[in-house]
């Protein structure tokens, strides 16, 4: 089984448990982007849902796909997430954001009553910290946010490079109109004291760290699905 028939896999397991009217939030990423190709099959065989997507990206596959969206001022409490990780260890603790929706994304997940993570087996690590963390911050003072996250790094005993995404051209800039650092820590001994910290950060939007948000992951590997409760 290569990569994509992985997330495809995880994708099929995950909307069994979408049901019929349900209001639900849509990741975004390559493994969600399997999930909506699956959803569209079905609301175009007559499956009805309300889908809030998590990133303009998302969105407009869903438009393509023909999946039924609205905002999620129109609907602020939904049943259901599905959307993919960078990373997640055995306490379903995850690290989000690599594709830069970390913040729609927390969001949504937090605003639905349950969020199912599927992922491939090369997502789960014992420790977080492999995938660098992404730090979503106001453009307005980023250095000056980027002192304060290596203070809290200090602090933790983390170091590593703290690096701004983006490309010769200029910053990358979120659907938020932020920027995002990507903070290659390593292993977070305590991930629950580090999202904490950067959470009193002024400047800091939002960090990748999603902790007592996911309800369930759905694994896939060479030899099938497998659930992480
Ligand atoms: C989103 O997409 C993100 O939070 C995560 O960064 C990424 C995972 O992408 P993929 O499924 O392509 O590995 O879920």
């Amino acid at each position: 089984m290569d990569a994509r028939e992985m997330k495809v896999k995880a994708a099929e397991a995950a909307l069994q448990h979408v049901e019929d009217g349900m209001r639900l939030g849509i990741g975004t990423g390559s493994t969600a982007d399997e999930f909506v190709r699956l959803l569209a099959e079905k609301v175009a065989d007559g499956f009805k849902v309300q889908g809030v997507p998590t990133s303009e990206r998302t969105a407009r596959l869903c438009v393509e796909l023909g999946v039924p969206l609205k905002s999620l001022d129109e609907l602020p409490e939904l049943d259901l997430t599905v959307d993919g990780a960078d990373e997640l260890d055995g306490s379903l603790r995850l690290i989000k954001g690599g594709g830069g929706a970390l913040l729609r994304e927390k969001i949504v997940a937090a605003a639905s009553a349950r969020m199912i993570v599927i992922a491939d087996e090369s997502k789960v690590v014992e420790t977080l910290g492999r995938f660098p963390l992404p730090i979503e911050v106001n453009p307005f003072g980023y250095k000056t946010t980027r002192i304060a996250i290596e203070k809290v790094a200090e602090r933790h005993g983390l170091s590593g490079e703290i690096r701004l995404r983006g490309t010769e051209d200029g910053p990358f800039t979120t659907d938020g109109g932020h920027y995002i650092f990507d903070a290659s820590f390593g292993r977070i001994p305590d991930a629950e004291a580090l999202a904490t910290d950067l959470n009193f950060i002024p400047g800091v939007v939002e960090h990748g760290l999603f902790i007592n948000i996911a309800s369930f992951a759905i694994i896939a590997g060479p030899a099938g699905a497998r659930t992480l409760q």
